[in-house]
């Protein structure tokens, strides 16, 4: 056993690099070679890989961390052959071993351009360190587009790093010389310019400042005559140029991208939760995700989909809608970005098919549970040693039950063109956990007692709480009751629980007057609000379910007929 301090290699002519990515913690096993953290420049983004195998025992940097060549990033502890070894990533200088692994920061932003004394300008790859066949995989600008110097052209990407390549010179894009997809090495010509008068003005840099790719280059049958083009400083890497902002690549990691690639998911449509907005691996599992539940359409799908009809009127097969609104809250205020939970995630997704499938309606209405709340409050006086609390929501779970039975088509889903009607009478209660939203269900409500139903609902409340919840405490409902009763609010509109057709939303109740004949009584008023699928059940219909459950709630005896 030793212990290695994995330092940041030669990265090439970047001076300080951003820690925008750490893919180890400590206690992690990795493997030689092994991605530790990202870095950025503003133009290149990079994998700093171990050259040790080991265990991760101390990251000496943490996400925003400004480090450069040296800079200590981690200590490993190896093992065998790996500890016996001379510790090469102490030394300033990048071991052999290292210098073969790591990516050397490649965008050597020297002039690379070959100027054309009548505006011709070939722009070519400039020195890329290391990197050997990179791909180019966006290109940022097309023929006919006016750059600046210094704009970013296209990025390329090898395994461990992705650069963008910026002009030397400020002109129009006559001709581009390389298509997605095409391998591109140091010299290669990818763009003639023309009209960048400018890019001659300067004396030629120094021999060793220019990388080979600067030398003139046998001219395209176009070019009449080439000449050196002035160079910026060898070192500078372009400032980002906000007039191609909209074009630039999203911010992700190389191994990301090529994840995102594999899966054909569009980054550009990805909105990163990592630092800085950064898109991360699991923002991109996340998006293929709600695509494959169809909570998410990408732009190619939504183009593909088929369009509203001139009049307005949809043929039904898709939503013709408006992408997202893509907004830089930052340009407005502070912001902080938090993950959602998984909970919301996934009943986000659920939430939102059932909202667009279903054509909901929802009926309001109130009824008198004046006497039921004094019963139960009686009832909790008399067993308060038991421990055991009724509560309304048990009563109405209860009352559910009876309206479902004297209406059995709120008992039923839809499958094609059948309604399966459920001779079973399993009732879900949303209930409210610190990660979301949850259904946990009482099973078979009609052969229990309102004593029963609330100590299993206590006990389920708290498995939810508890994030404990199974597949199967959540799973057979028929009907759902979403109360808000203990919280507040008159009304709301709930969101049925597919495949189930009907939910019944509890508001807080309140004393109210109500007039009984003769004079105004003070009476306690339960508000309902039953959200239904006008495609099984019809409004004439949920008003009276609306109302039986009321009664019900007002008389409970009524349960018993
Ligand atoms: N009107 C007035 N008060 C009510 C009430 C009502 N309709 N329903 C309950 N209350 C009161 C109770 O009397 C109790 O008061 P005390 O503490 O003084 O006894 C308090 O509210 C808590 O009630 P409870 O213990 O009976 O709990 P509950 O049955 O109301 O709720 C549960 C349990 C799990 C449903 C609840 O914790 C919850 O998560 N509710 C939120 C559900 C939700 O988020 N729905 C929205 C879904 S759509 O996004």
């Amino acid at each position: 056993m030793a212990n290695v301090e994995i330092q940041v290699p030669d990265i090439g002519d970047f001076d300080e690099v951003t820690v925008i990515e750490l893919m180890v913690k400590p206690g992690d096993t990795v493997k030689a070679d092994q991605s530790l953290i990202t870095v950025e420049s503003d133009k290149a983004s990079m994998e700093i890989p171990s050259s040790h195998a080991g265990v991760v025992k101390e990251l000496r940097i943490k996400l925003g961390d400004k480090v450069k060549q040296g800079s200590i990033v981690l200590v490993l502890e190896t093992e065998g052959a790996a500890a016996a070894a001379p510790a090469p990533v102490s030394a300033p200088a990048p071991a052999p071993a290292q210098a073969a692994s790591v990516p050397v920061a490649p965008v050597v932003v020297a002039p690379v351009a070959v100027a054309a004394s009548v505006g011709l300008i070939e722009v070519r790859i400039p020195d890329i360190g290391d990197f050997k066949d990179v791909a180019v995989i966006e290109l940022l600008v097309k023929v006919g587009d006016t750059i600046k110097a210094e704009q970013s052209l296209m990025t390329v990407e090898s395994d461990k790093a992705a650069m963008e390549i910026p002009s030397s010179s400020a002109g129009v894009i006559k001709e581009l010389r390389v298509k997605l997809g095409d391998k591109v090495n140091i010299g290669d010509l990818v763009v003639i310019l023309e009209g960048a008068v400018a890019a001659v003005a300067s004396p030629a840099p120094a021999a060793a400042s220019v990388p080979a790719a600067v030398q003139a280059a046998s001219a395209p049958a176009a070019i009449t005559s080439v000449a050196v083009a002035a160079p910026a400083p060898a070192a500078s890497i372009p400032a980002h140029d906000p007039t191609a902002s909209a074009l630039h690549l999203p911010h992700a990691s190389p191994s990301v991208r090529k994840f995102a690639r594999e899966l054909g998911v569009p980054l550009e449509e990805l909105k990163g939760t990592g630092h800085k907005g950064r898109i991360t691996e699991s923002d991109v599992q996340g998006f293929t995700k709600s695509v494959m539940a169809g909570a998410v359409q990408t732009k190619a799908q939504a183009v593909n989909a088929p369009k509203p009809a001139a009049g307005g009127a949809s043929d039904g097969g898709g939503l013709g809608l408006l992408a997202w609104p893509k907004v830089d809250f930052t340009k407005f205020g502070l912001v902080e970005r938090k993950d959602l939970s998984r909970i919301k995630k996934i009943s986000g997704a659920n939430l939102h098919r059932n909202w667009v499938i279903i054509p909901h309606v929802t009926n309001h209405d109130d009824c008198d549970i004046t006497d039921l709340e004094a019963f139960r409050v009686s009832m909790n006086k008399e067993n308060e040693k038991s421990g055991i609390k009724l509560t309304m929501l048990a009563f109405m779970i209860k009352a559910s039950v009876a309206a479902l039975k004297k209406f059995p088509e709120f008992n039923s889903s839809l499958d094609g063109d059948q309604l399966v009607l459920k001779q079973y009478f399993n009732i879900g209660f949303a209930a409210d956990t610190p990660n979301g939203l949850v259904v946990p269900v009482i099973k078979d409500a009609d052969k229990k007692g309102v004593m029963q139903i609330s100590t299993e609902m206590g006990e389920l409340a708290k498995k939810a709480r508890d994030g404990k919840l199974g597949p199967a405490d959540m799973s057979g409902a028929c009907f759902t009751i979403s109360s808000l009763g203990g919280i507040g609010g008159r009304y709301f509109t709930p969101i049925i629980n597919a495949p189930e057709v009907a939910i019944m939303g509890v508001c807080k109740s309140a004393i109210e007057p109500k007039w009984d004949g003769k004079a105004f009584q003070p009476r306690l008023m339960l508000p309902l609000s039953l959200s239904w699928d006008h495609r099984v059940i019809d409004g004439a219909a949920a008003a009276r379910f609306n109302a039986f459950f009321g009664q019900v709630l007002t008389d409970f005896r009524r349960v018993l007929l």
